[in-house]
């Protein structure tokens, strides 16, 4: 059930996603144009850093808010809203763990949305073994030289604030600490831009760090918590990205749903055909069970009670929905949903990766099993 806030944010941001961002969707996803236009535009609306205190320009909304919020973007961009999503994620990390001169310094920026944030924990060789990540961080008097680089970063290069992962201790995930780095530092450039499947607007790309000098006062609270700052930032993530799947699927339902009913094959709207009814019966079932979850793990951690198992379960099972949804949309659409005509194709590509980002589908099912063990062995 929403509240009677919800609604009204959610009816306010339907308006401009239809004015502002749904008839741009084709062409910038063909052309790959990400808009800081419209992203400072939401963030006048207030929606790129709603969750945190006001006293740093947020609202000091609720999860649940921010979902319903994620979950509407979604209808009309993905890329769009994957941007609030980890840049709201950076905060939250900054207001957690940062101390006050960080969270006056940087937060602002972002909670205004003039700014955006940007996350790298991800290398090329510590993907789904985020432990293993090789890039280094030596202290040095004042500070510390980074030096490594990151993969598959999301806002990568139109991102200001990143929170880089860089090991400062031996293996494993002890060794790890999280720091502040600014687009600009000296020794930190970007590496190429990713050509991918979907997400075309949202750009992805790798972050280059040469005897990068990060100065005492941008380390997150001490050493070695890095993973832990990592992984309890990917906990509230993976709510926000099974948000995003939930209004993916919205969207590609009612897209086949329009379709089909207006579509007529041997004599009849081939809605009414049962085969295609029951593709979209259990897809719509789906899809509340994915909004469902969703907003059980937000309402957690809402409630003080963050939970790894619940973010888990509501990003798997939300992602693969997602992925099944737009799948049978485009299948019900037939030729035409292959085409660019409709957006189908597009949500289908835009859908693959979300089964991917914030911990493959593999790794959430791991957290749910170890999680399942601690509780019940
Ligand atoms: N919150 C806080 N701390 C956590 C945590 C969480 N959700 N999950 C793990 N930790 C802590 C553990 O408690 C442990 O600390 P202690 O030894 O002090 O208890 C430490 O972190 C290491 O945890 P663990 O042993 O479980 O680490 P693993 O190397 O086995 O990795 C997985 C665990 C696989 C779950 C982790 O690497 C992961 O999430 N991988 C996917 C990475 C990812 O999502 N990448 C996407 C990047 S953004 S696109």
């Amino acid at each position: 059930m929403h509240s009677e806030l919800q609604i009204e944010i959610r009816e306010q941001l339907k308006r401009f996603r239809l004015n502002k961002i749904e008839p741009l969707m084709e062409s910038d996803d063909s052309s790959g144009i990400f808009r800081m236009e419209i992203y400072k535009e939401l963030g006048e609306l207030g929606f790129t850093g709603m969750t945190l205190p006001e006293e740093y320009g947020g609202a000091s909304l609720t999860y649940q808010d921010l979902c319903v919020v994620l979950t509407e973007i979604a209808k009309s961009s993905i890329s769009y809203a994957v941007t609030i999503s980890v840049s709201t994620m950076v905060q939250a990390i900054i207001n957690q763990f940062g101390n006050e001169k960080q969270k006056n310094k940087y937060l602002p920026a972002m909670t205004s949305g003039e700014e955006i944030g940007a996350f790298a924990l991800t290398e090329s060789g510590a993907g789904s073994d985020a432990a293993s990540l090789q890039t280094t961080a030596k202290k040095v008097d004042g500070g510390y030289v980074l030096n490594g680089s990151k993969m598959f970063i999301t806002s990568g290069g139109i991102a200001k604030t990143y929170i880089v992962m860089a090991r400062t201790g031996g293996a494993g995930a002890k060794g790890i600490s999280s720091f502040i780095v600014r687009d600009g530092a000296k020794g930190f450039s970007y590496g190429k831009a990713e050509k991918k499947m979907g997400w075309k607007i949202s750009p992805t790309r790798e972050l280059i760090f040469e005897n990068c000098f990060v100065s005492d006062d941008d380390l997150l609270q001490q050493e070695g918590i890095g993973f832990k700052i990592a992984m309890a930032a990917l906990d509230k993530g993976r709510i926000t990205i099974g948000s995003l799947a939930v209004g993916l699927t919205e969207r590609a339902i009612e897209e086949a749903v329009k379709y089909a009913v207006d579509r007529k094959q041997f004599g009849q709207p081939i809605y009414d055909f049962q085969a295609l009814q029951f593709m979209i019966a259990d897809c719509a079932t789906e899809l509340e069970a994915s909004r469902l979850l969703v907003e059980r793990a937000a309402l957690l951690y809402d409630l003080g009670k963050s939970d790894p198992k619940m973010a888990a379960m509501a990003k798997l099972k939300a992602t693969d929905t997602a992925m099944r949804a737009t799948t049978d949309a485009v299948q019900i659409l037939g030729g035409v949903g292959y085409t660019a005509e409709y957006p189908v194709e597009r949500f289908m590509r835009d859908a693959k990766v979300l089964q991917i980002v914030e911990g493959t589908n593999q790794i959430q099912r791991i957290v749910i099993a170890r999680s399942l063990k601690k509780e019940l062995a």
